[in-house]
C-alpha cells in the first residue's frame, strides 16, 4: 500500500489528538468538573483514524457511547467537544447532552449513543439514504463485541445484506462489555463470522494496525461505494481503562492481566516506531506534533471551563419531547 507521507503523519497527528482529549477529559472528570460520565477511548485510537481515514466528509457514521475517539477522526471540532463533555452552553449539544451525545451533522458524524446497538439502525438508516440518493456515499456503524449481541445488529446486517446497502459495520472488539469477558458473553470466538448468517463479508484485524484497520476499511468501502453491500469489519483491540470513569476511583473489574495488556498494545507508539523507521517522522516532528495536541488541548480545556454554562430559562429549548 502506498500512501502519501502527509496523510501518514495526519493519521498520527489525530491519533494523539484523540489519546490526549481522552487523558485530559479523565483528568478533569476527576477533578470534578465534567459531570455525568466520560468513556476513554484510550488505547483503541487506531480503529477510529484507520477507518475514518477511508471516507469523505459527506460519509455517515454512527457512534457508541465510547464516542469521543470517531468524532475527532470524523474531524470534530475539540473545543466544542470539550465544552460539551463539562456541560457548557457552547458545547456541541449546547451543554445539554454531554459526553454520549455529540453530533456533528456538517462533517456526517450522525451521533454518539448511550444506547448499546443503537447506532446499528441508525447508519443502516443512513447507508439506505445514501443508495437512494446515488451519489456513492457510504455510513460506517461503529459499536463493540457486546453490542453485537443485540437484535439491532442482526435486524440491520440482514436488512443491510437484503438491500446491498452501502455500510461497513465495524466492530471494536476489545474483549469486554463492561465487566464481562467476551469470551463469557459471545456464543463465538469471533464477531466476524456471524457475517456468514447474513451472506456478507467478514473480516479481522489488528486492530493496534492503523494500516491494517485503513486497508481492511478500504476494500470494504469500495465494495460499498460500487454497489456490492455491506461488509463487517472485526478489530481486535485493547480498552485500557475501567469501563467508565467514576467518583471515587473504584477498582476496574476486570482481573489485572486484562487491565495491563493493554499498555503492552500502544497503537500510538507502535505508529510512531514504523513512521520514524522509516524515515517518515523525524524525533524533532514526532515532538512537536505532541506539543501542538498538548497546546491545542489546554485551549480546548480553557474554552470549557471559561464558557458559560446554560441558562435555567433555556432549559427546555431544543427539547422535543412534549
Ligand atoms: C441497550 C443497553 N443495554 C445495556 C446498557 C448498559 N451498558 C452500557 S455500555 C455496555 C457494554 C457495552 O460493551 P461493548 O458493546 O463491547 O462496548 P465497549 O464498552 O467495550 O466499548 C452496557 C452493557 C446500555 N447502555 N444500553
Amino acid at each position: 500500500m502506498t500512501m502519501e507521507p502527509d496523510m501518514l503523519i495526519d493519521m498520527y497527528r489525530r491519533m494523539v489528538t484523540i489519546r490526549t482529549f481522552d487523558r485530559r477529559a479523565v483528568e478533569e472528570f476527576h477533578a470534578g468538573n465534567i459531570p455525568g460520565v466520560v468513556h476513554a477511548y484510550i488505547g483503541e485510537e487506531a480503529v477510529a483514524v484507520g477507518v475514518c481515514s477511508n471516507l469523505r466528509i459527506d460519509d455517515k457514521i454512527t457512534s457508541t457511547h465510547r464516542g469521543h475517539g470517531h468524532t475527532i477522526a470524523k474531524g470534530a471540532d475539540v473545543k466544542l467537544m470539550m465544552a460539551e463533555l463539562f456541560g457548557r452552553s457552547n458545547g456541541y449539544c449546547k451543554g445539554k447532552g454531554g459526553s454520549m451525545h455529540i453530533a456533528d451533522f456538517s462533517i456526517g458524524m450522525l451521533g454518539a449513543n448511550g444506547i448499546v446497538g443503537a447506532g446499528l439502525p441508525i447508519a443502516t438508516g443512513a447507508a439506505l439514504a445514501a443508495q437512494m440518493d446515488g451519489n456513492g456515499g457510504v455510513a460506517v456503524c461503529f459499536f463493540g463485541d457486546g453490542a453485537s449481541n443485540e437484535g439491532t445488529f442482526h435486524s440491520s446486517l440482514n436488512l443491510a445484506s437484503v438491500w446491498k446497502l452501502p455500510v461497513i459495520f465495524v466492530c471494536e472488539n476489545n474483549g469486554w462489555a463492561v465487566s464481562v469477558p467476551a469470551s463469557q458473553g459471545l456464543s463465538v470466538a469471533d464477531v466476524a463470522v456471524r457475517s456468514a448468517s447474513y451472506d456478507i463479508p467478514g473480516v479481522i484485524a489488528d486492530g493496534i494496525d492503523v494500516l491494517a484497520v485503513y486497508e481492511s476499511t478500504q476494500e470494504a468501502v469500495r465494495r460499498a461505494r460500487a454497489g456490492e453491500g455491506p461488509t463487517l469489519l472485526e478489530f481486535k483491540t485493547h480498552r485500557w481503562r475501567i469501563h467508565s470513569e467514576q467518583k471515587g476511583n473504584p477498582d476496574d473489574p476486570r482481573p489485572q492481566e486484562a487491565r495491563d495488556s493493554g499498555p503492552q498494545h500502544d497503537p500510538i507508539a507502535e505508529f510512531a516506531r514504523r513512521l520514524t523507521e522509516q524515515g517518515l517522522m523525524s524525533p524533532s516532528l514526532l515532538q512537536q506534533i505532541h506539543q501542538e495536541v498538548e497546546d491545542l488541548m489546554s485551549e480546548a480545556v480553557d474554552f470549557a471551563k471559561s464558557s458559560p454554562v446554560p441558562r435555567p430559562e433555556d432549559a427546555l429549548l431544543d427539547v422535543f419531547a412534549p
